[in-house]
């Protein structure tokens, strides 16, 4: 694969990136699921999700399809396009997470503890999927993300751990 599609794969995949990474410095307050419980006795979702960090992620995902257009106003055509787009990877993508959680949670998992594939491209390939109706990458930039994708979040993750934005390192 080019140089130039690589770039391409990345510009149209970098609100969802933003979303998924912005409740760790947005997020807290009150959790989505509300305290509550699922039949197994665990949290439906746990404290690690909450509206604030979803809202904000969402909302900050989208400003940064609104930058995109300003930069590549031909790569989205229109700025109506490009904040669909946007808005539809940042909201693809928590709820991506939030599936991600349930599912943890179901799993015996407590809060923050890694579910290796899952925490790395369940955000990934849900914002794929949310995005897919507005505009699409090549089969081949999409097989490029979901491979390099884990890579970039272990990366974004570790910056965060280091500046002591959160206490683990995934
Ligand atoms: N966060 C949030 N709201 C969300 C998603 C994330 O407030 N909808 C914040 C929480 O502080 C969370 C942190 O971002 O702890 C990191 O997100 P993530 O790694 O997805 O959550 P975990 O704490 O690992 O929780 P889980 O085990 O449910 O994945
Ligand atoms: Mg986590
Ligand atoms: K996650």
């Amino acid at each position: 694969m080019g140089l130039e599609s690589i770039f391409w794969a990345f510009w149209y995949i970098l609100p969802a990136y933003v979303a998924n990474a912005s409740p760790v410095l947005v997020g807290g307050g009150r959790p989505i699921d509300g305290g509550r419980k699922w039949r197994d006795g665990k949290r439906l979702l746990g404290d690690g999700k909450t509206w604030r960090g979803f809202i904000g992620g969402v909302a900050i995902g989208t400003l940064v399809g609104v930058i995109q257009y300003f930069i590549t106003p031909d790569f989205y055509g229109s700025l109506v396009t490009a904040v669909k787009l946007a808005f539809l990877l940042s909201f693809g993508a928590l709820v991506g997470d939030l599936v991600g959680s349930f599912f943890k949670r179901r799993a015996n998992l407590p809060r923050g503890a890694p579910a290796i594939g899952l925490d790395q491209l369940g955000f990934l390939i849900s914002a794929l999927a949310f995005a897919y109706p507005v505009k699409t990458l090549s089969s081949g930039q999409i097989i490029f993300l979901l491979v390099v994708s884990p890579f970039v979040h272990w990366g974004a993750n570790y910056f965060a751990y280091r500046m002591g934005w959160k206490s683990v390192p995934w």
